[in-house]
């Protein structure tokens, strides 16, 4: 094995050769990285041993919890029995066939087929150039358009990126690369005005109708949006809004494509959070609770409406990873939904945990910095507010959030800001007594920042 050096060095390796993702490298070699050591559960321990409930699931993906040893023990059988072999030239490995019959027995009737990939971003990669060629095949190549939302993620690949909506991410590297537009996302508290959030639902639905007028139905090829934001703030939708996006694919001939990397696997108490919102996309990227995060593994669940004209009609379609349905990876994914499957963790989300974290998150809602508390299964968000009664926002949102999760984060637990609204999404095998922690940990936050910052 490799010897690893005394853990005190890791700081200073770190500093000097490793850059991070979505970090200021400058800022974090001068305040010195967490190193993170260990997981049981639904906590982690640092290399002092200091202990943090994980509210977060790793980045929303250790749905299953650490310390899963049945998983380790599936991909090492696998490695030793054949740790890779490729997917492309005529081949495939049982785990790779095995894992795709088993996602596609969760997706309902329509989407029987699975491209796999080592992760969300590569996952939206793939549904890109699949809508293209689909169109492409059915005579009409100029469905290339592909409208997404502002404040969206997707990835941080070239393309992810281009289909994320986040401005600040774009300016770095001349994105979005062509042929991609943004319209406005369902976030009801902050820009919904005097409408209600039935109202603003529509309206901005409808957007999706404009901007289809806008481009010409003739050359868009798809609409693409998470069921629910995730890294955009858990956005929840209002209620009118999914029903009119697909009334609006479904009517005008655009594909729609739901971006399941974080919603998927059980997230919002469903196997896939189109499930939860009754729509049937044509494409749906996977990622994160695919594998619980034990190893990497994505991919797009593609619609028989597209599967099907790309199996009779394109002959080869020239793309794929090296990785694609790794073995190993797959091995761990298979145990990871058998886990899922057999200790009934969906339906604990939905009937049982979910709710129960629903309720105990709301009380937040009654604190003074609180705009509103917000959650469907086990992802929540709380919006602060300067002023709960005109819904008036903090003038510096990251700031306020930033403090929130600091103070949660010195009190040992893991949160997640975006911007002015604070993130959580736990474990489906959270204990009661560790929401409640959670919740009364987060509540000394609200506390501190209604204490530190006026407005
Ligand atoms: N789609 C969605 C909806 C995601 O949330 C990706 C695609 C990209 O997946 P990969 O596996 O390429 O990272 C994601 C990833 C955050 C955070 O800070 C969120 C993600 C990744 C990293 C950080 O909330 N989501």
């Amino acid at each position: 094995m490799t010897d690893m050096p005394a853990l005190s060095n890791l700081g200073a390796i770190d500093a000097a050769h490793h850059l991070h993702p979505f970090s200021d490298m400058k800022k974090l070699n001068a305040a010195g990285t967490r190193i993170i050591q260990r997981g049981e559960g639904v906590h982690i321990f640092d290399n002092t041993g200091r202990k943090y409930l994980d509210a977060f699931a790793g980045l929303w993906c250790v749905n299953v919890g650490y310390g899963r040893t049945e998983i380790a023990e599936a991909a090492y059988r696998q490695m030793q029995e054949l740790p890779y072999y490729n997917t492309f030239f005529g081949t495939t490995t049982a785990p790779a066939t095995l894992l795709a019959q088993k996602i596609a027995s969760h997706t309902g009737a329509e989407l029987n087929r699975v491209f796999f990939t080592n992760s969300g971003s590569e996952a939206n990669d793939t549904w890109l150039r699949m809508a293209r060629v689909y169109w492409k095949a059915l005579g009409k190549p100029n469905k290339t358009q592909v409208i997404a939302r502002k404040n969206a993620y997707h990835g941080s690949t070239v393309a992810g990126a281009s289909l994320g909506g986040m401005k600040w991410m774009h300016e770095q590297g001349d994105l979005p690369i062509a042929g991609i537009s943004h319209i406005n996302q369902p976030y009801w508290y902050a820009e919904g005005g005097d409408l209600t959030p039935a109202e603003f639902g529509l309206k901005v639905a409808r957007e999706l109708e404009d901007k289809i007028d806008e481009l010409g139905e003739d050359n868009v090829a798809a609409f693409v949006a998470e069921p629910i934001q995730g890294a955009g703030g858990v956005i929840i939708p209002p209620d009118t809004y999914w029903p009119e996006i697909a009334r609006i694919c479904r009517e005008r001939n655009i594909l729609l494509v739901c971006d399941e990397v974080i919603c998927g696997f059980g997230r919002l108490g469903s196997w896939f959070g189109h499930q939860h919102y009754a729509v049937s996309p044509d494409f749906a990227p996977i990622a994160k609770g695919l594998s619980s995060g034990y190893l990497p593994i994505g991919g797009v669940l593609v619609s028989d409406r597209v599967a099907d004209v790309m199996v009779a009609e394109l002959g080869d379609f020239y793309h794929g990873f090296t990785y694609s349905g790794h073995p190993a990876c797959a091995a761990a994914a298979l145990e990871n939904l058998r886990i899922i499957e057999e200790e009934g963790l969906i339906e604990r989300v939905r009937d049982d945990i979910g709710p129960y974290f629903g309720r105990a998150w709301r009380s937040l809602e009654e604190h003074e910095v609180v705009g509103e508390a917000v959650s469907v299964g086990l992802m929540g968000a709380l919006q602060l507010a300067a002023d709960k009664t005109t819904r008036r926002r903090y003038s510096k949102p990251d700031d306020v959030g930033t403090l929130v999760r600091n103070h949660c984060l010195d009190n040992g637990l893991i949160m997640r800001a975006t911007g002015d609204r604070m993130l959580a999404s736990p474990a489906f095998t959270i204990a009661y007594s560790e929401v409640d922690q959670m919740v009364e940990t987060v509540r000394k936050g609200l506390d501190h920042l209604r204490d530190t910052v006026c407005e």
